[in-house]
């Protein structure tokens, strides 16, 4: 899943690819280096962001998915609105990827199951003005238990809005309302989420706990530079079955990925030992 920020303040992408011409540029050019989903946000969701109201959000998301969708390239639209997600599969989107988890808008559920697209539920807690007073995990089994229960809870209340089984993929939500020793755990515990009985998907990409990781005097890494760390991460996780990568430098990962499985594959094939009897 290559992202498309149409914001003026996403973190990792905002006010780059602000007018359609240029977000369209991007998003088809995410798709000649291998994406298979183009996701399209109108809203920034870092830390400490405000909303933007519907009219401004919609204004940014429907022409570009339009017109992505029209050039035959299969789009997601991350909202957390679902008079925004039905206009985005009015527009052509085959996805709606909701940050919230059907929280955020009540009415949110029972639409995408009306509309009958494919829907990602990611784990959330509050919307990001506030977000980061939310990252405490005292359950028992810690943060990675505390979030698998609370995906289970927005998983059972997908299917019981009538969203079928396989539409459904969930997100440990890696960023939102976690500190960076939340992220770690998560990424380093990702095949427990195989429990939820759901295909999986997970961002990473230039993240805020990869910055924290490589910062120096002059404070965390900056958003742009964090790209061979997450590279590095994504070829840690190789192994684990998730459905899907949000990710920024589609061509990067998908590098990675074809080195880890082929490294995989020398491993399962090759015999790896000199043969003893030879040479006898
Ligand atoms: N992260 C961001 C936005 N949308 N959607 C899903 N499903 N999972 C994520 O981790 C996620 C998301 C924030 O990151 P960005 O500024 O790079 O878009």
């Amino acid at each position: 899943m290559g992202v498309l920020n149409v914001t003026p303040d996403s973190f990792s992408d905002g006010g780059r690819w602000t007018t359609p011409e240029t977000a369209i540029d991007h998003g088809t050019a995410l798709v000649d280096v291998g994406a298979d989903l183009v996701d399209v946000g109108g809203e920034s969701t870092r830390p400490g962001a405000t909303r933007p109201v519907e009219g401004e959000e919609l204004a940014r998301v429907i022409p570009v998915i339009s017109a992505l969708a029209g050039s035959g390239v299969a789009v997601s639209v991350d909202t957390m609105r679902s008079s925004v997600a039905r206009a985005a599969v009015g527009a052509g989107a085959v996805v709606v990827n909701d940050v919230s988890g059907g929280l955020a808008d009540p009415a949110m559920l029972d639409t995408v199951a009306e509309l009958g697209v494919g829907y990602v539920a990611m784990h959330w807690r509050a919307h990001s003005d506030e977000m980061q007073q939310h990252a405490v995990y005292d359950g028992p089994g810690g943060v990675v238990s505390v979030v698998i229960d609370e995906l289970a809870a927005r998983r059972d209340a997908a299917l019981a809005a009538g969203i079928l089984g396989d539409r459904l993929v969930l997100d440990p939500g890696l960023g939102f309302a976690k500190t960076a020793d939340h992220n770690w755990e998560l990424v380093a515990h990702l095949d427990r989420f195989e429990e939820l009985g759901q295909p999986i998907l997970v961002g990473a990409s230039r993240k805020a706990f990869l910055g924290r990781l490589l910062a120096d005097e002059a404070g965390p890494r900056a958003v742009d530079l964090r790209e061979h760390a997450h590279v590095a991460l994504l070829t840690l996780l190789a192994e684990r079955r998730v459905w899907g990568l949000r990710v920024h430098d589609v061509r990067a990962c998908w590098d990675a990925l074809k080195v880890a499985a082929r490294f995989a594959e020398a491993r399962r094939t090759g015999s790896g030992r000199p043969d003893l009897k030879e040479g006898r």
